[in-house]
């Protein structure tokens, strides 16, 4: 009776051992599922625009129509923020870029003429406009 008894804790100890065992292992393999899905590369439709003072560049810019990555990088000396227009419609839109870096937005796009603007007081008007052309 005794020696059952031990025999059956020992049994439940040895199974906890191994979900101890298991367990590390299957969040090791979920960390490496994890930074598995980081994208390899720039995906085919990105479009990458620089702002400054006070200017959108390239002016015009094109992309095929889908999933499309937009990147804005400020090459300028204050901060400038991204939207992208369709009409008088926003389609996408960059908050903040601050100065020296760059910032990303995913979209998707069908065929058509869109707007690059930056909306800051003034900045629209002073140059900081740009043309996408999706295809
Ligand atoms: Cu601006």
């Amino acid at each position: 009776m005794f020696r059952q008894h031990g025999r059956s804790i020992g049994r439940r100890a040895a199974r906890a051992l191994a979900a101890g065992l298991v367990l590390p292992a299957l969040s090791l393999l979920a960390s490496a599922c994890g930074t598995g899905k980081a994208p390899a590369g720039r995906p085919a439709g990105a479009v990458e625009i620089q702002l400054k003072e006070f200017a959108i560049e390239p002016k015009v810019v094109s992309a095929g129509a889908g999933e499309i990555t937009l990147t804005a990088r400020n090459v300028g000396s204050t901060e400038h923020n991204l939207v992208l227009e369709q009409g008088d419609r926003s389609v996408a839109e960059i908050p903040v870029v601050g100065v020296g870096k760059a910032e990303s937005v995913q979209v998707k796009l069908g065929p058509g003429t869109y707007a690059l603007v930056c909306t800051l007081p003034g900045h629209r008007d002073a140059g900081m406009v740009a043309t996408l052309t999706v295809q």
